[in-house]
């Protein structure tokens, strides 16, 4: 089938003079979808896994070929961004980790509940916001998704409930295990193991690193979190588990970001550059759904890099509106903290000052 598309756009090279008609004569002879072998999952308390197959049709290739595209070009202008000190205050980046949320999204429904901790920027836009609104809500300005007041760690959409400060801290998830798998609730407890915490390492840190073994008592998966089509699997089999009524199930993502922990971390001081690049040359997730999409003639290496310029230009797009955006102004400080509440003081403001909250 390569072979023959090769051959095809040979012959259209020769006679069509517009870029778009050969694109689209050429489009037609992209297979509609194609299988692939995923990695298995290790599986505690499990008889039966995820499958070690999947059919990835070009629509869906192409979409989160996009998605992770758009998170990957979106990660990296923040970091511009706050390089230029046009972002500030807190800023924890996920690139390298794009196959987490994309693959957890393309598993789901988008009327399942999803809440996360402070590295969210992706979850926010896979949720559905726009990039704009996402850098926007970086730069503090009027047209962010908290209005300007949340910044990196505090971003919401439509059942996406954060963008969190506060870690899973260590002894409250266990009490959360606990009740989760004695009320039996539908959840899925998602670790993204990236190898640090900060900057410590998993095993410096922890006795037993088998994170997906953790919930002891409540059923467990260890997922490829490099590759978005095991994510997806991973995903659907654990959904689908809770909804069946069987209680929690907890999946740990393997996956690696490549920035420091946050923005003050330049995240080469306890792992090596060589480390960083070893990932990136044979586990980046994006890296890997282009081969599989190309070798398996779902799309081709130029079709790709139109999507590549079109991000690029949505990104540039987006920080243009991020800078230019005003700020919200001072009389909104106190807005969306409490309904209907008499007029109150913000520590540490000017005192003689009282804030309204409306919502
Ligand atoms: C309850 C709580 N305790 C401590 C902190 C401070 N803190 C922020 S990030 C962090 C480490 C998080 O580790 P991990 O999630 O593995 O880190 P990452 O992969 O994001 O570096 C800690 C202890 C916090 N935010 N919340």
């Amino acid at each position: 089938m390569r072979k023959m598309l090769a051959a095809v756009s040979r012959v259209l090279s020769g006679v069509a003079q517009k870029p778009a008609s050969r694109v689209l004569v050429a489009s037609r002879n992209f297979a509609n979808d194609a299988t692939f072998e995923i990695k298995k999952c290790d599986l505690h308390r499990l008889e039966e896994g995820p499958p070690v197959t999947t059919v990835l049709t070009r629509e869906d290739g192409l979409k989160y070929y996009r998605m992770m595209q758009t998170v990957r070009r979106m990660e990296l202008k923040a970091d511009q961004l706050y390089k230029q000190k046009i972002i500030r205050g807190f800023c924890h980046l996920c690139d390298g980790q794009e196959a987490c949320c994309v693959g957890l999204e393309a598993g789901i429904n988008p009327t399942d509940h999803l809440i996360t901790a402070y590295r969210a920027h992706g979850f926010t836009f896979t949720r559905g916001l726009s990039v704009r609104e996402i850098l926007a809500e970086l730069t503090g300005r009027r047209g962010g998704c908290a209005k300007g007041k949340g910044g990196s760690m505090h971003m919401y959409a439509k059942n996406f409930y954060g963008g969190n400060g506060i870690v899973g801290a260590q002894g409250q998830i266990f009490e959360a295990y606990n009740m989760a798998a004695l009320w039996k609730l539908p959840c899925i407890f998602i670790c993204e193991n990236n190898r640090y915490g900060m900057g410590t390492s998993v095993e410096r840190a922890a006795a037993s690193t088998d994170y997906y073994k953790r919930g002891d008592f409540i059923p467990g998966l260890r997922v490829d979190g490099m590759d978005i089509l095991c994510v997806r699997e991973a995903t659907r089999f654990a959904a689908a588990y809770c909804r069946s009524g069987k209680g929690p199930i907890l999946m740990e993502l393997q996956t690696y970001r490549y920035h420091g922990h946050s923005m003050s971390d330049p995240g080469v001081s306890y792992r090596t550059r060589e480390e960083i690049q070893e990932v990136r040359s044979k586990s980046d997730p994006i890296m890997l759904l282009k081969d599989r999409m190309v070798n398996s003639n779902l799309a081709s290496v130029e079709e790709l890099k139109e999507i590549d310029v079109e991000v690029r230009k949505e990104i540039e797009d987006a920080a243009q509106f991020a800078t230019a955006d005003p700020e919200p102004p001072l009389e909104e400080l106190g807005y969306h903290i409490y309904s209907s509440d008499p007029p109150f003081e913000v520590r540490g403001a000017n005192q003689w000052i009282k804030f309204k909250s409306i919502s």
